[in-house]
């Protein structure tokens, strides 16, 4: 039967990589083509992030890929450039964590009403949706100039093929997008002073998007395919879950914590909760919460300098569980910066001891993230009325044995974790389905994947009452 090989571009923000599948009946094979960082860059009081050399990378993974079927395209969610009406890059991309958007979120949700932006677009209150960015950037040049906006990977995706448009799902990431008539909210953008002009055609995942352009220099490779564009879209079609009884933390820079419906949850309790309904691949709702995630860990290590991270998990592995916790999404982690001192701090403010070592401290980020995971997994279940049995750790966080094992104690569940690379295995499950060498809705995918794919099992040990005492320390 058919076999095919496709590519997969997946920006993290912390790494992208450009991962080859091939695909036949039953199967999917993946290896990495290539791998870079993807380290902001500041200019003046900007945070950027350095887009060409994330398309420097893209070039070079799929020129190291070689000829592939097709290539689909995901990244993190919310940022954008801006094209002039030649099609050149305005700018820089301004990066999610830059300070631009303090205090606006606060300001437009008044202005508009929190309970009309949470009815038309489902999304929970993040200071960066796209609407606040682009509120935050009113009256710059830029911006009135600008004739197209194009979400990350609908840019690297025009910079591929030369065609303009925008994915559905990481469309539904802007709080400009009207989940249930499924189009741009333009009345909310009118009301916020955005220009509707700026936004192009949606398109669904699965959608053929166009050849890639010949002065690529890719031979043999064919055309673009629209895949779930948010990564954390591709990274749901990834889980390897059987039925639908199952709980989803998508762990990287972020832990995204959920389930799957097939409708979305738009009570008060809920917008009062901050969980968000995004669009999924094959009209599904990813119905989750934000946890502040790996990126508390990250940020720690590149304030200690060069360290050993399996070294450093072994240690804190070795320390006493819940001397100290925080709650991750307290917004004075949200910037770059000195993140053990700002650790220390909100342990000192909520009379925690302060961690004395980065092994204390690291046990205080994994303690406080697996009481954030329990905590995100419960609502998620309350609020939505599905029940599960089970818990998907996927991404670079199922790693992590430590995060993963007290994951399973807090939410008293077993945790099943893998595959690492989600997100690329998304991607190329939606691009071999389109070539036709797959078929079938999301559960068949993931059959594919539970039985292909290396899964460890994490049985949850212990009672919950420790636990609940640590969430109600934690606070939040
Ligand atoms: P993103 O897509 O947001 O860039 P990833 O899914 O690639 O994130 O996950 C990156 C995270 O995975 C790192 O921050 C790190 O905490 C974790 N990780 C990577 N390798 C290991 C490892 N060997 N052991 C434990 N954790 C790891
Ligand atoms: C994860 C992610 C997440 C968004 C954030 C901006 O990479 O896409 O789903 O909320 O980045």
């Amino acid at each position: 039967s058919a076999v095919v090989t496709v590519a997969a571009v997946d920006l993290g923000a912390s790494s992208g990589r450009v991962m080859l599948g091939r695909v036949g009946a039953g199967r999917v094979e993946l290896t990495e083509a290539h791998r870079f960082t993807n380290e902001p860059v500041r200019v003046g009081d900007t945070l950027h992030w350095d887009i060409l050399n994330l398309w420097h990378g893209v070039r070079t993974g799929l020129r190291a890929a070689g000829p592939v079927t097709s290539i689909g395209v995901d990244s993190w969610a919310v940022d954008y450039g801006l094209l002039d009406a030649s099609g050149a890059l305005l700018g820089n991309p301004v990066h999610y964590r830059d300070a631009r958007t303090d205090g606006v979120a606060e300001r437009v949700a008044t202005q508009l009403g929190e309970e009309r932006l949470y009815a038309t677009t489902g999304l929970q209150q993040l200071p960066f949706n796209t609407l606040y960015q682009l509120v935050a950037a009113a009256g710059t040049p830029q911006l009135g100039t600008a004739h197209r906006l194009l979400l990350i990977p609908d840019l690297i995706t025009y910079w591929l093929t030369g065609r303009i448009g925008a994915e559905l799902t990481n469309a539904s990431t802007t709080q400009l997008y009207d989940l249930r008539r499924r189009a741009w909210a333009t009345d909310l953008m009118a009301d916020a002073g955005i220009r509707t002009d700026l936004f192009p055609p949606l398109h669904e995942p699965g959608t053929r998007i166009g050849p890639v352009r010949p002065d690529l220099g890719l031979p043999g490779t064919a055309e673009v395919v629209a895949v779930g564009s948010h990564d954390t879209a591709s990274a749901v079609v990834g889980v390897p879950a059987t039925g639908e009884r199952f709980a989803y933390i998508s762990c990287g820079t972020w832990s995204l914590v959920g389930v799957e419906l097939d409708a979305p949850v738009l009570t008060e309790a809920s917008r009062r909760a901050n969980f968000t309904n995004e669009s999924g691949v094959d009209g599904t709702i990813r119905y989750l919460r934000n946890v502040m995630g790996l990126w508390l860990l990250q940020e720690s290590l590149r304030t200690w300098g060069a360290v050993d991270l399996p070294h450093l998990l072994r240690q804190a592995a070795g320390e006493p569980a819940f001397r100290s916790v925080v709650d991750p999404d307290d917004p004075v982690f949200l910037p770059p910066g000195d993140m053990p001192a700002r650790i220390a701090d909100a342990c000192r403010r909520a009379g925690e001891p302060v961690p004395a070592t980065p092994a204390a401290t690291v046990r205080c980020i994994i303690d406080s993230l697996a009481l954030a995971h329990r905590r995100a997994v419960h609502q998620a279940q309350q609020l939505s009325g599905r029940n599960v049995d089970a818990v998907h750790v996927v991404g670079g966080g199922a790693r992590n044995e430590l995060l993963c094992q007290l994951t399973a104690d807090a939410c008293g569940l077993p945790v099943i974790a893998g595959p690492v690379e989600a997100t690329a295995l998304g991607n190329i499950l939606m691009q071999a389905r389109t070539a036709g060498v797959v078929g079938g809705d999301l559960p068949a995918l993931r059959t594919v994947l539970r039985e292909t794919q290396h899964l460890v099992r994490y049985e949850p040990r212990g009672d919950q009452a420790a636990w609940r005492a640590a969430e109600d320390r934690m606070g939040g």
